[in-house]
C-alpha cells in the first residue's frame, strides 16, 4: 500500500522516492489530506515516539523533517488550493525559544488557502517582532505556535505584552502540547488542533 511506503520514507529517512510516491498517490486519486496524516504526520508521531523512547536523536529527526517536507512540496498545491475571497490579515510564528516549524507552515498555508493575507515570521520569535509585524501589516489576528512544554508560556507573556501595549487584535495558539484549556488559562481568543481548524477559527475569529 503507497501510503504506507510514504510512511516509511520518513521513518527510514529515505528522501530519494518521497516526492514520486506522494505523486502517484495523488495521481490515483488519494485525497492530498489523507496522504498527509496517514502517510506523513502519522510517520513524524512515530519519530517522536522513538525519540522519546531513546530509540532515535535530534540528526534523525532533523532529517526525517527534510523527508515530511521533500513530500509536502508536492501537496501543497492541492492543499493550498482555494477560491476563497480575502478574508483578513494574520501574523504567525512560533514563539521565542522554539525551532519547530512544519506544524506552523501547514496552518499558514492553509489560511492563505482558505483567503487569509498571512506574514509568516518564521521560528524562534520574540515579542517585540511579533509586535512589529502586527502594526506594519494591520493584522487582525496574531497565530503562535508553540511544540515544547518549555517554550508554551512565552505565549502567555507574548498575549500579555501585546494587551499591555494596546494592541487590539485576536490571538489564536496552537501546538503539540497546547490543549483548549491552556489557551483559555493564558487569555487567547481561541485554540486549534490542526491547520483545518486554525482556518475555522480564523474566520470564526474575525466572522467572515
Ligand atoms: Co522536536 N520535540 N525537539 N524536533 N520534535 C518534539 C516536539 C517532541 C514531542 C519529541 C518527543 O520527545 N516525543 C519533544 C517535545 C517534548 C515536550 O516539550 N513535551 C521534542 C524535543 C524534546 C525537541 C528538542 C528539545 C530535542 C533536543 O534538542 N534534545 C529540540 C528543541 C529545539 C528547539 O525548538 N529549541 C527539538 C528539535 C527538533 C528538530 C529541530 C530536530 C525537529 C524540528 C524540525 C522542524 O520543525 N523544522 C523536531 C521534530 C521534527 C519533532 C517531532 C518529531 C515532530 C514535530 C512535527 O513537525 N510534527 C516532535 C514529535 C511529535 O510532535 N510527535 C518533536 C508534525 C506537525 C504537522 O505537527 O507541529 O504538532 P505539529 O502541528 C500540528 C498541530 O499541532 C497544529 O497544526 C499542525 C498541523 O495539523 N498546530 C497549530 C501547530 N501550530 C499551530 C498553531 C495554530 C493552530 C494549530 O494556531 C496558531
Amino acid at each position: 500500500m503507497a501510503i504506507m511506503d510514504i510512511y516509511k520514507c520518513i521513518l527510514e529517512l529515505n528522501i530519494e522516492p518521497i516526492a514520486d510516491l506522494v505523486r502517484k498517490e495523488l495521481e490515483a486519486g488519494r485525497p492530498a489530506s489523507t496522504i498527509l496524516q496517514e502517510g506523513m504526520i502519522a510517520a513524524l508521531d512515530e519519530v517522536g515516539n522513538r525519540f522519546a523512547a531513546g530509540e532515535m536523536f535530534v540528526p534523525e529527526m532533523l532529517f526525517a523533517a527534510k523527508v515530511f517536507n521533500t513530500g509536502l512540496d508536492v501537496l501543497k498545491p492541492r492543499l493550498a488550493a482555494s477560491d476563497a475571497k480575502p478574508a483578513g490579515t494574520v501574523v504567525i510564528g512560533t514563539v521565542k525559544g522554539d525551532l519547530h516549524d512544519i506544524g506552523k507552515n501547514l496552518v499558514a498555508m492553509m489560511l492563505e488557502g482558505g483567503g487569509f493575507r498571512v506574514i509568516d515570521l518564521g521560528v524562534d520569535i520574540d515579542t517585540e517582532k511579533f509586535i512589529k509585524a502586527v502594526k506594519e501589516n494591520q493584522a487582525q489576528i496574531l497565530a503562535l505556535s508553540a511544540l515544547l512544554t518549555t517554550t508554551m508560556p512565552a505565549m502567555k507573556s507574548t498575549i500579555l505584552d501585546c494587551r499591555q501595549k494596546g494592541l487590539k487584535m485576536k490571538f489564536m495558539v496552537g501546538g503539540a502540547p497546547v490543549s483548549q484549556g491552556y489557551a483559555e488559562e493564558i487569555g487567547a481568543d481561541g485554540y486549534a488542533a490542526d491547520a483545518p481548524g486554525a482556518v475555522q477559527l480564523a474566520r470564526q475569529l474575525l466572522k467572515v
